[in-house]
């Protein structure tokens, strides 16, 4: 008779205080300061702890943490291509099934997880990703969402908000905003189309014990899950290195984030203002919006103002694609 497979079972985090002491990417990067992706890194091996393996496929992650054979995963860790990365956490994951099954290994199912960037989730890695949700792998794939191919010069991605300045999308005569178009919905994207997947949740750096806590949920699932992770970057945002925690939850506190758990269907939402500021007090602390107008802030603000009426749920887009306004 084929042996049990056992997962780990990874308890909640009542506080602060209560975060493990323990760091599974330690000092000794090369990210730049302030480094959201990074702060991400740190709370989401924290949250993991040993029993773990992560995959990460190229993109910042990969390359400002692994040079001149250096690296702070103090965990085993598996390069991917930029596009691969579901595919080989898939093969991971079922090659431990198998060894336990026949008894050639003995331990638990490992944590298996996937910490990519926003283009090697959503856009380049977009059909590993979909692959592994539809098929069922138990592996938790985090998108760690910096809004752009950031190592390779903070490129646009289809995370990257409308207006901002990126290297493919300058502002200029022809087209002021710089980026014209809004941003991809991720987690429906996820939610939408593979029927094996149960729990896809939002997170920010900006709350560190709400961030551990979905890590561990999402874990604790067997069958494939989905974390979204706010992560500002200092570099290609253009803010001061600083002030990424104020960034993040600057976002929150203005609707262009919103942190919730869709569970079976169900949304639940958490950290919401009783009050929403204007998105243009976010906005203003980036120098890639500084050019943009009123107006185009006007279009930002009506798009987060008709998403925050159902938060999760794709809306319409108040502009259009720049091949209808050609
Ligand atoms: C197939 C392929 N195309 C392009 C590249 C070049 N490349 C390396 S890293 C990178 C950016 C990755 O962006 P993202 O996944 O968002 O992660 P980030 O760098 O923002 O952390 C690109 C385009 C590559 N390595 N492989
Ligand atoms: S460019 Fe951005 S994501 Fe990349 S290392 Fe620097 S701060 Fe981090």
């Amino acid at each position: 008779m084929a042996n049990v497979v056992e997962t780990q079972n990874l308890e909640r985090v009542k506080s602060i205080r209560r975060v493990p002491q323990e760091e599974y990417y330690v000092p000794g990067h090369r990210t730049c300061a302030g480094c959201g992706p990074a702060l991400c890194y740190k709370l989401v091996s924290k949250a993991a702890g040993p029993e773990s393996i992560f995959l990460g496929p190229t993109g910042c992650m990969y390359v400002a943490n692994t040079s001149y054979l250096s690296s702070p995963f103090a965990y085993p860790w598996m390069h991917c291509q930029i596009t691969n990365a579901g595919a080989i956490a898939s093969g991971v994951e079922a090659a431990y099934q198998v060894k336990i099954r026949k008894g050639k290994y003995k331990g638990k199912l490992p944590n298996v997880v996937v910490m990519a960037g926003d283009g090697g989730s959503i856009d380049i890695g977009l059909q590993a990703m979909s692959g592994l949700m539809y098929r069922g792998h138990d592996v938790l794939f985090i998108m760690y969402d910096n809004e752009s191919y950031a190592n390779t010069g903070i490129q646009t991605s289809p995370a990257t908000p409308y207006g901002a300045n990126t290297t493919f999308t300058p502002p200029g005569k022809a087209i002021p905003e710089g980026k014209t178009l809004f941003p991809k919905d991720a987690p429906q994207l996820v939610i939408g189309g593979h029927p094996a997947v149960k729990y896809v949740a939002t997170a920010s750096v900006g709350y560190p014990v709400d961030l551990i806590n979905k890590v561990r949920k999402a874990l604790n699932y067997k069958g494939p899950t989905f974390l979204h992770i706010h992560s500002p970057c200092p570099k290609g945002w253009l803010f001061d290195a600083k002030k990424t925690v104020s960034v993040a939850k600057l976002a929150m506190e203005t609707g262009m984030w919103v942190n919730y758990e869709w569970e079976n269907g169900e949304y639940t939402y958490d950290h919401t203002p009783k009050e929403y500021k204007p998105v243009k007090e976010y906005m203003k602390g980036q120098a890639r919006f500084a050019h943009l107008t009123d107006e185009h802030i006007a279009k930002m603000q009506a798009f987060i103002d008709a998403k925050l009426k159902a938060p999760g749920i794709p809306v319409a887009l108040p502009v259009q694609g720049p091949r209808e306004t050609a």
